[in-house]
């Protein structure tokens, strides 16, 4: 009977080790077969279908939601679910085409980088979030008179959300700049490191400019545990990666979190397993409350907001919760809207930026940072730029368009913050 005991608890154990090492062992999502489809959606019931779809985000993952200037929607679907999916489609005539054939051969080419690049930091590929940290510490070290780090806050599973303060001197006007709120937008944090490396060593004088006589408070990874399962785990997550209490779906999506019209008007989702999905409460994610927490403290070190996010090239603005109503500055937003736009598309790629509020211009979303520091902090100039591109290859730029994209980000920039100044609120 004892020998007995014995082996049933020698079993229990060996399954208890044999799940704990498959968690920590478990191979990296791939995406073969995956494709990526442009939905043209002409009316509510179609618009229902997909929502609908997008419930399963596994299988069915939202690119790009609906947008009523477009009417389109993109969507990734699993292999196996694509006669279901054709099937739906034709049943409810919704036409559609493809945009990408294969997902993994995107995510298996964004990682082959030029033999050329040999520099331990640079901009012709994608680094992890210890990469990205080692990197900042080289800056903050090499430059410790002009910079500082700042510390946000804890994230979910403990790390530490970090910032880098680069400031010339005293006294200058603040800007905030968060970037990979969502983590498999990797674009941002890429170009969140080469904007602060350019405001610390270009010569050109406009850039210069910029650099001496404002303050920069830049996160370049502002949701390190998604951005860190991005690259070790599943190339195409987007939110945190807190547990549900009673749900097995993970994360929230930060940018729905926060307290500024939570989950109002359809603009985020209450569903656990939608990429939208708001928390169970403003402020249920870590992250999002430690952001909230920390800007409260250096209220009074800035006046500009911008979040980084791709893709589909648009820089918008509050309000994000309402397309009824727009600011009471919303003539001065359009203004630097289009300063930032004519800039960029006056480089010789010619990329073109839509801009406007977002609800307007894109869709209807509730409880995002931006909003949060327009309404709640009061900051009369706050945008989310929204980078390359328009869905040839989406979340997965390959690496030769993170200069280009950072070029037209400091064409942008540069005018952006020209037009805030000149308008008065810098
Ligand atoms: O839906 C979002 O959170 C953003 N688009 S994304 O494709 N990167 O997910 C847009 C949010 C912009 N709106 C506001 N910040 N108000
Ligand atoms: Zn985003």
């Amino acid at each position: 009977m004892r020998l007995l005991w014995l082996c049933v608890g020698a079993l229990a154990l060996l399954l208890v080790l044999a799940s704990a090492a498959t968690l920590k062992d478990s191979p990296k999502e791939r995406y073969d077969g995956y494709g990526v489809y442009r939905l043209s959606v002409k009316n509510k019931l179609q618009q229902a279908v997909i929502e609908q779809l997008s419930q399963l985000s596994s299988k069915y993952n939202i690119w790009k939601d609906y947008d009523e200037q477009s009417q389109e929607v993109h969507i990734m679907v699993a292999p196996a679910e694509l006669q279901h999916f054709q099937s739906l489609l034709s049943l409810h005539a919704i036409s559609s085409e493809q945009i990408i054939e294969n997902v993994q051969d995107l995510i298996d080419a964004e990682q082959v980088t030029p033999a050329a690049d040999s520099a331990p930091f640079g901009w012709t590929k994608y680094y992890e979030l210890a990469e990205i940290e080692a990197w900042l510490d080289s800056v903050l070290a090499a430059y410790p008179t002009v910079t500082e780090e700042f510390i946000v806050g804890q994230s979910y599973e403990g790390r530490t959300i970090r910032g880098i303060k680069i400031s010339h001197k005293a006294g200058n006007p603040g800007i905030f700049i968060e970037s990979n709120i969502h983590a498999r937008e990797w674009i941002t944090s890429a170009s969140a490191t080469w904007f602060i490396n350019e405001l610390l060593t270009s010569q050109e004088p406009a850039v210069r400019n910029l650099a001496d006589s404002y303050d920069w408070h830049i996160v370049p990874v502002f949701n390190v545990d998604g951005f860190e399962y991005s690259h070790a785990k599943n190339r195409m997550w987007r939110k945190t990666r807190q547990p549900h209490a009673t749900n097995e779906c993970i994360g929230v999506d930060a940018n729905r979190n926060f307290d500024s019209h939570w989950l109002e008007n359809n603009g985020a989702s209450s569903n656990p397993c939608s990429e939208t999905f708001a928390g169970d409460v403003p402020g249920s994610e870590p992250e999002a409350k430690a952001l909230t927490e920390y800007l409260k403290t250096i209220e009074n070190e800035f006046s500009v907001y911008i979040s980084f996010h791709s893709y589909g090239q648009y820089l918008l603005s509050p309000y994000g919760h309402t397309k009824e109503e727009f600011p009471d500055n919303y003539d001065d937003l359009l203004e630097i809207g289009e300063a930032f736009a004519t800039a960029v598309e006056s480089l010789p790629y010619g990329t073109a930026y839509r801009y406007g509020s977002t609800a307007d211009v894109l869709y209807v979303a509730t409880g995002t940072s931006v909003d949060w520091v327009f309404n709640e902090l009061n900051k009369k100039v706050a945008f989310t730029i929204e980078y390359r591109d328009q869905g040839r290859y989406g979340f997965i730029l390959p690496p030769v368009q993170i200069l280009p994209n950072c070029q037209e980000l400091m064409a942008g920039m540069l005018a952006l913050i020209d037009k805030t100044q000149e308008l008065g609120y810098l």
